[in-house]
């Protein structure tokens, strides 16, 4: 099974309205409610692509209620969320139906306290080693410690498990100091990390501070990744446009998937990049339709750089 950790997970609520305009009132067209923070759409997609999934992380609340009834119509993933007294967040995304931009609202989430986070501790040392491949996903509530993404990742490769990490700020930056096997940062993640946005200097400078290998999501453009073996671009085969949220979340399951599948790495990448493309023309984060992801997979265009990183 696949592991991935979802500290601050979320109740994901998405309104679409037909036009979003400040200062204005409007009426939603629609809205879907859906299990979320990047390890749990990372588990979702993981499990619509095949795999058997263990989620866990925190949850508590209302809202946790509903996170854990969603997962439970899920058969691939076995829910493995540590129980708090503080709520599930909830998280609105509002999109705008005539442009296809979206505006996101993150709550904090939940205050952990010291005792939630070590029952949070035990549960992770057992199920990690029974992994194939553990993903670290997501912002981390209050109260639990600044360098936990790192000491998660010193337990997986203690274990000998791979370990892929997604996070931002200071939690990516001690994260990536403890070694994990794959890093996926976004543009601004990488370049609050490396102080450059220029990607493949700042993809190269994020490996050198010790991720084994980096994967860059660069939005419409796609992946670049470097690694010990090289660095590839890997795009979409046409501009993809719809609902973006969660497009990162959907790489992340499709690395594991390509890794886990023992992919080559450029057929990792493109399974990377087509289930991601997919994502962003479902509704909601973490979805996709087969269909659409088949016939992306087959275009997607990956190409080597000659040069090693
Ligand atoms: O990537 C999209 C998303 O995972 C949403 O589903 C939402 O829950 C949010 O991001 C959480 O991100 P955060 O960085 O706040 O943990």
């Amino acid at each position: 099974m696949i592991l991935t950790v979802t500290l601050n997970t979320a109740l994901d609520i998405t309104y679409r309205v037909r036009a979003l305009r400040p200062h204005a009132s409007h009426r939603v067209t629609e809205v879907t409610e859906r299990p979320g923070g990047k390890g749990l759409n990372v588990a979702r997609v993981l499990a619509a692509l095949g795999h058997r999934v263990t989620a866990t992380g925190f949850a508590g609340g209302r809202t946790g209620r509903s996170v854990q009834d969603q997962l439970a119509g899920i058969s691939e993933v076995v829910d493995a969320l540590v129980p708090v007294a503080g709520a599930t967040r909830r998280t609105i995304a509002v999109v705008d139906e005539t442009t296809g931009d979206t505006t996101q609202l993150n709550e904090p989430g939940p205050e952990i306290a010291p005792a939630e986070w070590s029952a949070f501790l035990e549960v992770y040392g057992d199920l990690v080693s029974s992994a194939a491949a553990v993903a670290l996903c997501g912002s981390l509530p209050p109260g639990v410690p600044v360098g936990a993404y790192a000491q998660l990742v010193r337990t997986a490769r203690s274990a000998g498990v791979p370990v892929l990490l997604d996070t931002s700020g200071e939690p990516l930056r001690r994260g990536v100091a403890a070694r994990p096997d794959v890093v996926k940062p976004n543009a601004d993640e990488l370049a609050e990390l490396t102080g450059s946005y220029e990607p493949l200097q700042a993809t190269r400078d994020a490996r050198r501070r010790g991720a084994h290998a980096v994967v860059a999501s660069l939005g419409a453009e796609g992946l670049l990744a470097v690694n010990a073996e090289g660095r590839w671009r890997a795009a979409p085969p046409r501009r993809i446009q719809g609902n973006p949220t969660g497009a990162g979340d959907s790489a992340v399951a499709g690395l594991l998937s390509g890794l886990v599948d023992l992919l080559p790495w450029p057929a990792r990448l493109a399974r990377a990049v087509a289930v991601s493309a997919a994502s962003v023309l479902a509704p909601a984060a973490g979805e996709f339709d087969r269909r659409v992801y088949e016939e992306l997979l087959e275009r997607v265009i990956v190409t080597p750089h000659n040069a090693a990183a």
